[in-house]
């Protein structure tokens, strides 16, 4: 099975909402485990390279807006399928769209407050990562309770 890396962005919204510590909480239950966490203004830059593929979309401008409008809280996460199962716990992208039982399905309403951003490919979750965590920010370590996670 794929272990894999993913970026996790409790996004402004989230922050300001107060559920931040939910949210974690959502993929520490999961079973991903945390190798990189930090509370951060996001520039404008980092914005725009971490959007970079929808900078020609109707909605780049916004989605920056969005995400540099206060502080978010920036996780890296790995684990078996990492990027799908974190997803799977995100919800859809349009929360009206989202399951119940999933973080947007739960706290969201409206696209452009859509609480949480997961990386959306195994290749994505690399890049992603690196992009936003120095290689010395991540820590490696193992939990007492793995065993019972992977088999
Ligand atoms: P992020 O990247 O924020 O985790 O969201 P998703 O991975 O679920 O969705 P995405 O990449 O397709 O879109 C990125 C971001 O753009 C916003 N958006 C998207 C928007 O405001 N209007 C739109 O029409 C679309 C497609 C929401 C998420």
């Amino acid at each position: 099975m794929e272990r894999e890396r993913t970026l996790i962005i409790v996004k402004p919204d989230a922050v300001q909402r107060g559920l931040t510590g939910e949210i974690i909480k959502r993929f520490e239950q999961r079973g991903l485990r945390i190798i990189g966490m930090k509370f951060m203004q996001v520039s404008r830059e980092l914005a725009e390279k971490h959007y970079d593929v929808h900078r020609e979309r109707p909605f780049f401008k916004a989605l920056v807006d969005y995400i540099t409008s206060s502080p978010v809280v920036v996780m890296a996460l790995d684990g078996t399928n990492a990027v799908q199962a974190a997803r799977n716990t995100i919800g859809a992208t349009r929360p009206s769209e989202s399951a119940a039982g999933t973080i947007r399905g739960d706290f969201g309403l409206e696209i452009g407050r859509n609480l949480v951003h997961g990386s959306d490919s195994p290749e994505n979750g690399q890049k992603e990562v690196a992009l936003w965590f120095d290689e010395s920010e991540l820590v490696d370590w193992g939990r007492v309770v793995d065993p019972w996670l992977y088999e």
